[in-house]
């Protein structure tokens, strides 16, 4: 009997914003619901708990933007931490790189990666068989805590929207151990939610990580399955951030393996703050 397609769709603010196609796997793991559904458009694509992630179109407008501005802006980058990213597409981005010798994946939910090396095979794609990959199925909080200072050259925050189980990793005091377990010149790079369709929560990230680190610059960009499309990412550092300029010996070549990246279209990005975002911002300064 041929699969039937149905709708599967992430409900924000009164809106929804789906695909419809054949649902190729539903279960429940210890931490949430996991869909994969397969779209004639975007192809394959996962969601967590009623929350699109990513798919086989669109995951580069995510992966790209959260990765690259940071790894081709620094020097260091031997040692790195993603935090989340259990689809594997952060991890593949960040293999690019020949200066990376280690990274340690830490994802709560051993099934998001079953189910995705599984299922969207094309995403994490060798990056799973890498011997530099280090995959650990763990608590990032608690991960990071445990960590000793200045060990990680770049931490990547690729996780859920808040939740009950991912509401830490937005918190004041995880952001701060960030910083104390990054090296002077490293980078937190963070995807931080849409300034649309999660405004509140957008603000509250750009302003805590102001607070912390003495740089912090958020670019903006589409990632077209998610709530309102528009979405954005946020890079900190305790010295001055030169995101503006590359400083990769690589960076023709990265630029040339992307779909989305390259250094223009990085430099708009960081310009394309929307101005009630800047308002918000700006006001609180004021005051
Ligand atoms: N609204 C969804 C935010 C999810 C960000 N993480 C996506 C995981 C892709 N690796």
């Amino acid at each position: 009997m041929p699969k039937v397609k149905t709708w599967i769709d992430e409900y924000n603010k009164g809106s929804r914003f789906g695909l419809d196609g054949k649902v190729l796997i539903r279960k429940n793991s210890k931490y949430q619901e996991i869909i994969v559904i397969e779209n004639d458009y975007y192809g394959k694509a996962l969601m967590l708990d009623g929350c699109w992630m990513t798919s086989l179109k669109d995951e580069k407008y995510y992966h790209e933007c959260l990765v690259h501005p940071a790894l081709s802006s620094i020097d260091e980058k031997s040692n790195v931490l993603i935090i989340g990213g259990g689809d594997g597409g952060t991890a593949r981005e960040c293999l690019k790189y020949s200066e990376i010798a280690k990274i340690d994946l830490v994802e709560i939910d051993e099934e998001v990666i079953k189910v995705s090396k599984k299922y969207l095979q094309e995403i994490g794609r060798e990056a799973w068989n890498d011997r530099r990959l280090k995959i650990h199925i763990n608590d990032g909080v608690k991960w990071v805590e445990k960590t000793k200072d200045n060990f990680y050259d770049v931490i990547f925050i690729d996780c859920s929207d808040p939740s009950e189980f991912s509401n830490l990793l937005f918190s004041n005091s995880f952001y701060k151990e960030c910083k104390r377990i990054l090296t002077t010149k490293g980078i937190l790079a963070t995807q931080s939610e849409s300034p649309e369709s999660f405004k509140n929560i957008h603000i509250d990230i750009l302003k805590t990580l102001k607070k912390i680190f003495r740089f912090s610059k958020t670019m903006y960009s589409f990632v077209p399955i998610y709530p309102s499309g528009i979405w954005s990412w946020t890079f900190s550092c305790k010295e001055e951030l030169y995101l503006t300029k590359p400083n990769c010996k690589d960076a023709l070549r990265i630029e040339k393996s992307c779909d989305i990246w390259n250094i223009n279209f990085q430099n708009g990005a960081f310009k394309m703050m929307p101005n009630k975002i800047l308002k918000e911002l700006n006001s609180e300064n004021e005051q």
